[in-house]
């Protein structure tokens, strides 16, 4: 198909850019990491989002090239930020079916030289359920290394308590759609203070996704919640740009 091709001379031209949104300490806002973003902008096609060229180049067999062209733009801007922020990357649930896939993350790693103890890796439910054993076997490989792991969209899979018991996670990214009626509907704050209890008890990292208002983020303080991200702190923009934000905030 046009965008199939478009998208190869894309990943092969180095066109694919990543985008940055930091992610926060909720207790003094003070900025932690940021989670890289794919963008891509083709000049027929326009912009076209990573819900879809992610799927795209997992069905058409090059997630591989494609992620890896990402966590080389991604590592080498963390290698410029001022502090030694963590970097978080998504990771798609090919890949988690993938045994390849941990050494191609290490190898990127070293190539461009950055400490994998300052990568998280974020994965989703779905995707550890598809291929259980080899997901196992990638999360354990990589965390040995030191490549932290984030379970990302929390809440909104399914049997997500099992996963929390089944395999070995740092963090816990609570879905936004949790924190986005998390000052006007009492289930959804329940809900999320019960997340963050548990991941207390199981002594896991927790972010909350989707902070669009400072009423969030006082409620979110109030419950405990150690780290958050979304629109009240910052959008994701480029590298140059996440640079510029670095100076103006702490
Ligand atoms: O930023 P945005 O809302 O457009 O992202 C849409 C979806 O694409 C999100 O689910 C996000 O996790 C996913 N995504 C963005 N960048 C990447 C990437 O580099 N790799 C993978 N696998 N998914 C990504
Ligand atoms: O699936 P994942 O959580 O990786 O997707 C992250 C997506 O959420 C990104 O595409 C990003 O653009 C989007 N996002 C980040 N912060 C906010 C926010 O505060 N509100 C909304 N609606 N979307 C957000
Ligand atoms: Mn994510
Ligand atoms: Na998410």
């Amino acid at each position: 198909t046009q965008i199939e091709q478009a998208l190869r001379n894309a990943i092969i031209t180095d066109a694919v850019d990543v985008h940055f949104q930091p992610i926060v300490r909720i207790r003094d806002g003070v900025v932690v990491g940021f989670e890289a973003l794919a963008r891509w902008r083709d000049a027929d096609l326009g912009f076209v989002s990573p819900a879809v060229f992610v799927p795209l180049a997992e069905e058409r067999g090059f997630i591989d090239a494609l992620s890896d062209t990402l966590l080389r733009k991604a590592a080498e801007a963390a290698l410029s930020w001022p502090r030694e922020l963590f970097l978080s990357f998504n990771l798609s649930s090919a890949q988690l079916m993938d045994p390849g896939t941990s050494r191609n993350i290490l190898s990127t790693l070293s190539r461009v030289g950055l400490d994998p103890r300052r990568l998280e890796l974020e994965i989703t439910e779905t995707a550890v359920m598809t291929s259980a054993d080899t997901a196992q076997r990638i999360i354990s490989e990589l965390r040995a290394s030191g490549v932290r792991i984030s379970l990302d969209d929390f809440g909104t899979g399914q049997s997500s308590l099992g996963r929390l018991r089944d395999f070995t996670f740092d963090k816990v990214k609570i879905d936004r759609a949790f924190i986005s009626r998390i000052t006007s509907d009492r289930a959804s704050e329940h809900i999320v203070r019960a997340i963050i209890a548990m991941c207390q008890g199981l002594d896991l990292s927790v972010v909350a996704e989707g902070i669009e208002e400072q009423a969030d983020v006082d409620m979110l303080r109030a419950l405990g919640c150690g780290m958050g991200q979304g629109y009240h702190y910052g959008r994701p923009v480029d590298g140059a740009a996440t640079l510029r934000y670095l100076q103006d905030h702490y």
